[in-house]
């Protein structure tokens, strides 16, 4: 069974300085697996993301507000702990909402959840602020030091594909400065967002520094948080349009904002790699999560030597991925989040197939006779044949495919790579150390990892050029975000 609800309420309710609560419409989250009911959720109206947004403001005026950086990291401390407590809870939630196999839940997804707010604990307790000494005018001395100071209230927008991993990435680092936050999850997937609301209360975090509302972007809950006055910042993670219509949302009320977004990323294989690693690897970089995680490798290009290996081993592996419910452990690929983007998904394998690709190996719906027939599935699709023009080759898919092409020449390879309008992530294999460097520095990418892929270790920056992004979340750089740093002169002569 795979549709299975959490241990828990099945209507989700949305979390208003420190209360559950309910009231307005519902509307109904089903199982990618099966296309099932598997919660009812209460979209929260206009007026209940005004309440959202005076807890928060109350909270900032209330103990939390008074609360050093180190006490705060305790509360992050706790939390942390809680999300352990409740692991298995989070587990059956984070699969309901998105089908994916709970092997990459309880590895990954939930684990990142507990490891964020680990990790602000430990980077806001030891940040330093900068500190200069100034020779004045008359010879005397100053001293200039900066203090930081939360933002205020924060709006947390995430997507469905990493949904706890995602949100707590942002609401750690917003809490550890000082903030309070009000979160909208994707309506795609509730259920692991409501869990937090749980958990926070059980840590102890006081009323109002975490509410939780629900809902869709337009004319919805999105919308009524990006457009809200008493909204300080605003930090989203989600399509690059959706990060344009926020923009023209938050410039009225001029509000920071913090944009990781879309991604069309490149894999590099030159002919020197280690073409098992190579091959594994760009396994992982193109197929995890149902090729749906931003970082995605959705176009590999590789030297020519080594290019028909290589994509004849790749076509072979992604056509064995295994099938089967989130519940088995061999499971290796997950269904898309729902049909709509099953239409998507499948549109772009029809408009790869018109622009002349040749599929190597899926490209189609799998078949099941039973329950998962009614879900969102489509095959791992390796595809070939096409030019950088094509808009197969432009365009973000975010589903289980990629296109495979060759290249001669290093700086081939780049301007192969960058030939986009986004600049999320990069994945080069290489034993060069040389063509390592060259990469990092000449790839439009704000994130390049060379012989592995989404390595990840949370003090470092992490972000996109062009249209994938605008700031730098990681360590200080989300300090940076959440904090307005305030710098004192004292004149010392
Ligand atoms: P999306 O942009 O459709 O939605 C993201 C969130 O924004 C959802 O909560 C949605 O309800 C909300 N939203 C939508 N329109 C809004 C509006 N006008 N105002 C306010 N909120 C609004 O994205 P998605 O389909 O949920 O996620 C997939 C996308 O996210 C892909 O493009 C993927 O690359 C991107 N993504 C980027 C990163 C990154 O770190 N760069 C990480 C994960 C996903
Ligand atoms: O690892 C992270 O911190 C992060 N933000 C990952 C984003 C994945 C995109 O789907």
């Amino acid at each position: 069974m795979t549709g299975r609800a959490p241990a828990g309420p099945s209507r989700l309710r949305n979390f208003v300085g420190g209360e559950f609560v309910d009231g307005g419409s519902t509307f109904t989250k089903v199982s990618p697996v099966t296309g099932e009911p598997v919660f009812e959720v209460v979209e929260a109206t206009r007026s209940t993301v005004d309440d959202t947004v005076a807890a928060a403001r109350a909270a900032l005026r209330g103990p939390w507000g008074r609360m050093g950086e180190r006490e705060r990291a305790e509360v992050l401390r706790r939390v942390a702990d809680e999300l352990e407590r409740r692991f298995d809870d989070l587990v059956t939630a984070e699969v309901a909402d998105t089908g994916k196999s709970i092997a990459q839940a309880r590895t990954l997804d939930i684990p990142r959840g507990a490891a964020n707010f680990r990790a602000f604990a430990e980077i806001v307790a030891t940040a330093p602020t900068e500190s200069f000494t100034t020779v004045t005018p008359t010879g005397g001395r100053a001293l200039n030091y900066a203090v930081r100071k939360p933002v205020g209230v924060v709006a947390v927008i995430v997507p469905w594909n990493l949904p706890l991993l995602l949100l707590t990435w942002k609401v750690a680092p917003a809490l550890a400065c000082g903030n309070a936050v009000v979160v909208k999850p994707s309506e795609e997937t509730p259920a692991s967002a409501t869990l937090l609301a749980e958990v926070m209360a059980a840590a102890g975090v006081p009323d109002g520094v975490f509410n939780l509302v629900h809902g869709f972007g337009p004319d919805s809950a999105g919308e009524f948080l990006t457009r809200h006055p008493g909204v300080d910042a605003i930090t989203f993670t989600g399509e690059s349009a959706t990060g344009g219509a926020i923009m023209r949302a938050a410039a009225d009320g001029v509000k920071a904002v913090s944009f990781e977004l879309g991604g069309k990323n490149a894999g590099l294989v030159f002919a020197d790699a280690d073409l098992d690693a190579a091959v594994a690897g760009s396994m992982r970089s193109s197929f995890t999560n149902g090729g749906q995680v931003c970082l995605c490798t959705e176009r590999i290009y590789v030297q020519r030597p080594v290019f028909d290996e290589f994509t004849a081993r790749l076509a072979k592996r992604a056509g064995e991925l295994a099938y089967g419910w989130p519940t088995d452990e061999a499971t290796a690929t997950m269904p898309l989040i729902s049909p709509q983007h099953r239409a998507k998904v499948l549109g772009a394998y029809e408009l790869a197939r018109a622009e002349g690709a040749e599929v190597l190996t899926g490209g189609g719906t799998p078949t099941f006779g039973d329950a998962r027939d009614g879900g969102s599935y489509v095959q791992p699709t390796v595809l070939t044949g096409l030019g950088p023009d094509a808009r197969t080759n432009r365009e973000e898919i975010f589903g289980p495919v990629v296109h495979v092409a060759p290249f001669d020449t290093e700086d081939e390879a780049y301007a192969l790579a960058n030939g986009t309008e986004y600049g999320l992530a990069a994945t080069v294999w290489t034993r060069d150390v040389g063509v390592a460097h060259r990469a990092g520095v000449r790839l439009d990418a704000g994130i390049v990892w060379v012989n592995t892929w989404f390595l990840r270790d949370l003090r470092t920056p992490f972000g996109g050029v062009k249209a994938s992004g605008i700031g730098r979340e990681g360590g200080v750089h989300s300090l940076n975000f959440y904090s307005e740093l305030t710098n004192v002169c004292v004149d010392l002569s």
